[in-house]
């Protein structure tokens, strides 16, 4: 076995081990392993950061760059994490067991996140606004917040890091991050690009950590401006709690149970590709997953028949290997979800057409693997239909006009993400307005871009990343009014 490196946190420009002189190990879900030993950082090294960030928010360093240099140094961070982007994305496959061929796309689009809000750093313009009082000149400034707390999850890392921190910081706050404690090293390898782009120290610092200690810390923290947080709906409302008490600004992106819509008219090839695409790429540990698939009853057996033919093909296996199709469960409490949903969806009376259990392959013993899986005669009221498994489940009910699926579609608490498959241009657009959901795709499915905003209605979340949209979560908005007579006559009356 390869020697276990270890790593600690991130504070201040420097590298420090934990107050508790704790460490956790992270495991490679493909072999079950121990393979990097990570410091185990509590309040008290949150503290240290969140103060370093805010001084560094402050402190000339950071604040004396213009917007065009700050770009520029996202922009060099962005050029080179391109140049190392395989070694990251082969250490986040170790690290959560997702595919290589995933992993190594999240890590190359990831400079474009940062090329990307480099470019809005400098375009973050204020208004000068017509008031009707003839002696007052009115203009408004956009400046950052201040210190941001970043929570990241485990089924994305890097990539979902840069969502929150290439806005922060083209904005001109300061950041902490918290990596899931299941996936911190990618995080950790980040930092010495950091360093070599030029961020002065505090500007990005990270914690690991466990999410009830390190993470309720951050978001307890009052110096803490505004949290970013990607994770489960429980954990979210915390989250939210947590932060209003000093009334930090929260952006929460919570998962969903996203409808995937097939009319009869669609084309099926695509559109069963689509439900793949949905539900079986990253095992379905994505929060996009269209893990609910809505046929209509006119082609409800050919779909279903191709779905189990093409599922049953899928290649379990290694998720290094550029030809692994799906790989290991990224967390075991995970793979125990998974099959206790599929014990809870026969239980419900649901029928099991493929997969149900891990697969007997011996290769594949080590690891935490799950077949791809789905049910048939859902109703929409199952268990299985209405809560995020958060694995390659897919549950499959039909419908019988445009009407009924869009409102079993919406009869749900999440709403993230929806695909509509028709050839009908009027019904896609139709179809889309009535969707309570913050992203349809329409003859599409899992497409993401740092230009177009993404986010939650409903129990998904609130507030939006990517695009200018984001932008509104970072910055706040100064009116500044200056009067152009040179009096200021009357006291006693409101002007
Ligand atoms: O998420 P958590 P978990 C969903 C998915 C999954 C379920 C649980 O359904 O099965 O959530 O996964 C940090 N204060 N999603 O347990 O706990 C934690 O350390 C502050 C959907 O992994 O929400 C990690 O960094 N932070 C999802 C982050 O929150 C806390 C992605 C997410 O962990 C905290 C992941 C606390 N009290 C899971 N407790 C998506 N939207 O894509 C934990 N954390």
């Amino acid at each position: 076995m390869s020697e276990i490196k270890k790593y600690r946190l991130y504070i201040n420009g420097r590298w420090e081990e934990a107050a508790s002189g704790k460490t956790f190990g992270s495991i490679n879900p493909y072999t079950g392993e121990v393979w990097a030993e990570v410091a185990e950082g509590d309040e008290e090294d949150i503290e240290r950061a969140v103060q370093a960030a805010r001084r560094a928010f402050e402190g000339p360093d950071w604040k004396r760059l213009t917007p065009t240099e700050r770009g520029g140094l996202l922009r060099k961070l962005g050029d080179l994490i391109r140049d190392q982007a395989e070694r990251l994305a082969q250490i986040e496959t170790r690290d959560n067991g997702k595919l290589i061929r995933e992993m190594l796309t999240q890590t190359k689009l990831v400079p474009q996140w940062c090329y990307y809000y480099a470019g809005w750093a400098d375009k973050l313009t204020g208004d000068v606004i017509p008031l009707e009082k003839p002696n007052i000149f009115n203009y408004t400034l956009r400046e950052p917040l201040g210190v941001v707390g970043a929570i990241v999850p485990w089924n994305s890392p890097l990539l979902l890091t840069f969502w929150k921190m290439a806005p922060a910081l083209a904005a001109g706050n300061t950041i902490v991050i918290k990596p899931s404690e299941h996936t911190s090293v990618s995080i950790l390898e980040l930092i010495p690009l950091v360093e070599q782009a030029g961020f002065p120290p505090g500007v990005v610092n990270v914690v690991t950590g466990y999410g009830e200690t390190a993470g309720a810390a951050l978001t307890k923290h009052p110096l803490v401006s505004k949290v970013a947080f990607t994770g489960g709906v429980e954990t979210g409302k915390l989250v939210a709690k947590n932060a209003a008490n000093h009334l930090a600004r929260v952006s929460l992106e919570l998962g969903g149970k996203s409808p995937n819509i097939v009319f009869p008219d669609a084309h099926l090839d695509n559109a069963v590709n689509g439900i793949i695409a949905g539900i079986f790429a990253a095992s379905g540990q994505t929060c996009i997953a269209g893990s609910r698939v809505f046929l209509h009853e006119k082609i409800h057996q050919e779909v279903l028949g191709r779905l189990v033919e093409k599922a049953e093909k899928i290649k379990l296996g290694d998720p290094s290997k550029m030809e692994t199709e799906m790989g290991p469960i990224a967390l075991k409490e995970q793979l125990d979800k998974i099959k206790k949903y599929v014990e809870i969806g026969l239980q419900e009376g649901a029928k099991l057409v493929c997969g149900g259990e891990p697969p007997t392959d011996p290769e594949l013993r080590k690891g935490w693997f799950f077949k791809p899986t789905i049910f048939t005669q859902v109703h929409n009221q199952m268990r299985i239909a209405q809560e995020e498994i958060f694995g390659p489940v897919l549950s499959i009910l039909t419908f019988r006009d445009e009407d009924e699926v869009i409102k079993l579609a919406n009869e749900i608490p999440y709403g993230l993400g929806a695909g509509i498959w028709t050839q009908d241009i009027q019904r896609a657009h139709r179809v889309a307005r009535e969707i309570q959901a913050g992203t349809v795709w329409i003859n599409t499915y899992r497409n993401v871009s740092f230009a177009s905003p993404f986010g939650g209605y409903k129990s998904s979340g609130y507030g939006r990343e990517n695009g200018f949209e984001v932008m509104r979560e970072y910055t706040q908005v100064k009116s500044v009014w200056v009067e152009l007579s040179g009096t200021v006559p009357d006291p006693f009356v409101m002007r």
